[in-house]
């Protein structure tokens, strides 16, 4: 049996998590890491806080702090939320360990001497107005391949894409917002290049990375890859070990990975056995991350093991897709998410551990939205699996004195007896294929099962007329329980532990072996008192529960409605589209608005609506607007439209009016 590392993307220590991190990477980590434990894997967890690099610098600096006050002050508040949601990691460190240090310097020093990394001089930006350098985060601007307006000098959002700063059109100074100069300075550069071929290979070898990181990661491939600049001008960092680079720093993607192997060092010397990691790093090697960093897991990081010849590249690479929130992009900056902690103060963490799981598949996008996740806890968790376990103990209790009473097993019995058997492989051969969402569907379809059979089989009348098939029905009910608390815990490890100590069973689950799904509980054991699992949340409770957890927009400034009168919107009918050719996307238009007459009006609509289509359609225009001028064209009105994620809808009046209708 080969040990095994699992460990989940290092979370930067600036700032709390929320759901969308808890989505892509560490529920589902977890869920891997407690099932291996159960197959009796030799397994270990690692993760720790990601501390250098410009997102750290670059809030300390807005903070008015030091950077190594502001991840002291995230580490132990990251570190909570993670486990208060059930993550169950060996270890939680820091990359401002001193052993971090030495081993990232390890890293840079062999792979210099195997001539891996050289030195050049390169362009670099320089702020003229804060009189500094400035490497990734501190520029931001134009993405140059997909043309994203928010990409930052490190990587780009929209397209996964990594950049460097002097790739980006117009860039701006991230603090002061000045267009910086380029300047040229030395730095040090990873052969990228000579691993391309390498790389490729083992991608394409390799049959347990899913084929999301693959195809991501040998699209970049083909397009060619280029060495990489793995140091910085930033006073806050791993130093950079030579003499020459004195002042500079390790880039944060070198070191960052390295955090993996430093962390695990730690756990061992902590254990008293200092050697003990290497047997793991020989082992295998999963990493999960979220899917913006498949490039730096796919690409930079294997480039580096192999480069250093004593580790070999990771086993697999499992990447999380991204978490919308009421099908919007969640954006810290514009506080449009939920955080972990803001979600605890409402509830227990196996809910959203069940709904992140469930929605969707892991290689899916998915949403997280507040009305479905109160059907699914409904629905689903109450009513299916909690009313099922709490129906069949309390029925026990009332029955027989909650003591597992004698069967007499009959075919139907049998088979959903054997079921228990067939789920427990299905979803083991699921998981190990980090197919958690199918797992657990297999698994919460043994609740249904049960309620169908118990529902079918009534005990609660055959009581009376007859006793033996009542017994016989919660016998194999509480087996199910019993195979359900079983299979559950890797995904809902509270409520596991939960239904485990309402069985009497003096252990702890998780120790378990994950077959004992399928081992009887014998007649005669007794049960201890039931509860249920998951209180039903009632419709007066919604509004609150929206309230704690949606940010809500705040409006800046209200208006009087004197105020709102001076504004003219009324219904024009577009009479004449045309795209303006020597743009991308702007429509000039004609619309009639009755007795206001007609007017011309350009768009930026040309992404999302043809000119032909536009042609009849009655529309709501802000008339009262100061005209412009572009591309020589007057615009008079303005269009008024919904603006979405990515989307664009013209505002159509819902029952049909005369064009110069006032709007009000
Ligand atoms: N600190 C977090 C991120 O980019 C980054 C991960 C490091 S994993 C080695 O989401
Ligand atoms: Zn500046």
């Amino acid at each position: 049996m080969s040990p095994i590392v699992v460990t989940a993307a290092l979370p930067y220590s600036n700032d709390r998590l929320h759901l969308g991190h808890l989505r892509s990477t560490y529920i589902p980590a977890d869920i891997y890491v407690r099932f291996l434990r159960r197959i009796g894997e030799d397994v270990i967890f690692i993760c720790a806080t990601d501390e250098h690099g410009t997102p750290i610098a670059l809030r300390a600096e807005k903070e008015g702090i030091s950077p190594k006050e502001l991840t002291d002050k995230y580490h132990p508040l990251i570190k909570e939320e993670l486990m208060k949601m059930g993550c169950s990691f060996d270890i939680f460190s820091r990359t401002t360990e001193k052993i971090h240090y030495e081993t990232t310097q390890y890293f840079f020093k062999k792979l210099l001497e195997k001539n891996y990394i050289y030195e050049k001089e390169i362009e670099q930006l320089k702020c003229p107005k804060c009189g500094k350098f400035l490497p990734d985060r501190y520029v931001e601007g134009i993405c140059p391949f997909c043309g994203f307006e928010n990409a930052r000098g490190d990587a780009c959002d929209l397209c996964g894409r990594y950049l460097r700063p002097i790739d980006l059109k117009e860039p701006k100074c991230a603090i002061c917002g000045t267009r910086p100069e380029i300047v040229t300075t030395k730095h040090w550069f990873f052969k990228l290049t000579i691993f391309q071929d390498k790389i490729k290979k083992w991608l394409e070898e390799n049959n347990s990375i899913p084929q999301n990181v693959k195809n991501y990661a040998l699209n970049w491939i083909k397009e060619g890859l280029r060495d990489w600049c793995i140091t910085r001008d930033l006073n806050w960092g791993v130093p950079v070990p030579i003499e020459e680079a004195k002042g500079k720093v390790i880039y944060v993607w070198f070191d960052a990975p390295i955090g993996y192997i430093s962390s695990t060092k730690i756990l061992f010397i902590n254990k008293g056995k200092p050697e003990e990691w290497k047997k793991y790093w020989n082992g295998k090697i999963i990493h999960f991350i979220g899917k913006d960093i498949i490039y730096h897991h796919a690409i930079f990081w294997p480039a580096m093991l192999m480069g250093m010849e004593e580790f070999h590249p990771p086993d697999s690479i499992v990447a999380g897709e991204y978490l919308t929130l009421e099908n919007k992009k969640m954006s810290k900056s514009r506080g449009w998410y939920i955080g972990i902690d803001e979600y605890l103060k409402l509830f227990d963490p196996d809910p959203m551990r069940y709904y992140l799981t469930s929605v969707a598949p892991l290689d899916k996008d998915a949403d997280f939205s507040i009305e479905d996740f109160i059907r699914r806890y409904n629905d689903e968790l109450a009513d299916i699996l909690g009313n099922f376990i709490h129906r069949t103990l309390t029925f026990i209790e009332r029955f027989f004195n909650s003591i597992v009473p004698e069967a007499n097993l009959l075919e139907e019995d049998k088979k959903l007896l054997e079921k228990i058997k067939e789920v427990q492989e299905i979803s083991s051969k699921y998981i190990k294929e980090f197919r958690f969402r199918d797992a657990l569907l297999e698994i919460i379809s043994l609740a249904h099962e049960g309620n169908r059979y118990l529902n079918n089989s009534a005990p609660w009348i055959k009581i009376k007329e007859d006793p033996k098939r009542a017994a016989t029905c919660l016998y194999v009910c509480v087996q199910l329980v019993k195979a359900l608390a079983s299979l559950l815990s890797p995904f809902l490890p509270f409520t596991s532990e939960k239904i485990w100590k309402i069985l009497n069973m003096n252990s702890n689950i998780h120790n378990e072996p994950w077959d004992i799904a399928s081992q009887l509980l014998p007649s005669g054991h007794k049960i201890s008192k039931s509860y249920p699992l998951f209180k039903k949340i009632k419709s007066d409770e919604i509004s609150k529960i929206r309230e704690t957890l949606l940010p809500s927009k705040k409006l800046e400034e209200l208006i009087s409605i004197d105020e709102f009168k001076k504004v003219k919107i009324s219904i024009g009918k577009i009479i004449k589209a045309e795209m303006i050719k020597e743009s991308k996307d702007l429509i000039s238009l004609k619309i009639d608005v009755g007795e206001y007459g007609i007017k011309s009006c350009i768009a930026k609509i040309g992404k999302y609506y043809k000119p032909e289509e536009l042609i009849g359609k009655k529309v709501a225009i802000l008339l009262n607007i100061q005209p412009i001028t572009i591309f020589n064209i007057k615009s008079e009105v303005m269009l008024l439209a919904a603006e979405g994620e990515n989307k664009i809808s013209l505002l159509i009046p819902d029952k049909e009016v005369p064009q110069g209708s006032d709007v009000k």
